[in-house]
């Protein structure tokens, strides 16, 4: 039986060409969770995209750093930082939204990432929690109890978007099949799972709201 979608939206997080395969930091099989996004986009009527969108003086890349390269760790204003490739540059073709990906339902989309100073996993909040997106405020405006989290990558954005939807109060879903880690370490995304379903994030499959 199919679920009960109520106040609910459907959040895609960073579904870009960078993640992508041929992508500057591409997801393994990322390209195989566009159809099932698809899929579950004609489900819902409230549907949120989130967009990595960085300036290319951004302080997480290893670029911007002498002598260090991608998958480094360095304390950066305060937080430990891993380094990442040159991604999701504005006005670059990486950080647009792959061609597939229907946007004609998007009731908004939320960039995060633009204050070079601070990196932002979560579609909420920046990794310091000082700034925040709007999302949380967006949502609950418009009445969403319920938020279903699919995109890239599983062990990052999509973890972080998750932990923090549950500490705003959303009953929040992860959909496992409408998701992929970048496993940096290769158990990154097995236990990003585990965390997730610690902090209180209900792992559903697609079929959950398909069938
Ligand atoms: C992401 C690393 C750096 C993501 C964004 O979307 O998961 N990962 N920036
Ligand atoms: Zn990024």
């Amino acid at each position: 039986m199919a679920m009960n979608l109520k106040n609910s939206a459907l959040l895609i997080v960073d579904v870009q060409n960078d993640f992508l395969p041929r992508g500057a930091l591409a997801v393994d099989h990322g390209e195989e969770i566009i159809p099932v996004i698809n899929d579950l986009q004609e489900k819902f009527d409230f549907i949120v995209a989130t967009q990595d969108f960085h300036p290319s003086a951004h302080g997480s890349f290893a670029a911007n750093h002498e002598g260090k390269t991608p998958g480094e760790v360095i304390e950066w204003n305060g937080l430990a930082q891993i380094l990442w490739p040159v991604h999701c540059v504005q006005g670059s073709e990486g950080a647009e939204f792959h061609e597939e990906l229907n946007p004609i339902k998007w009731k908004a989309i939320f960039q995060k990432g633009k204050n070079p100073e601070v990196d932002s996993y979560s579609g909420f909040f920046d990794n310091a929690r000082r700034e925040d997106t709007g999302l949380g405020d967006f949502l609950q405006n418009e009445g969403i109890k319920n938020v279903f989290v699919t995109g890239l990558a599983q062990d990052y954005c999509v973890k972080f978007t998750a932990l923090d939807s549950v500490s705003l109060g959303f009953q929040t879903y992860l959909i496992t099949d409408a998701t992929k880690a970048v496993n940096v370490k290769t158990e990154d995304g097995e236990k990003s799972l585990e965390e997730m379903h610690s902090a209180g994030v209900i792992l559903i499959e697609s079929s959950a709201i398909l069938d």
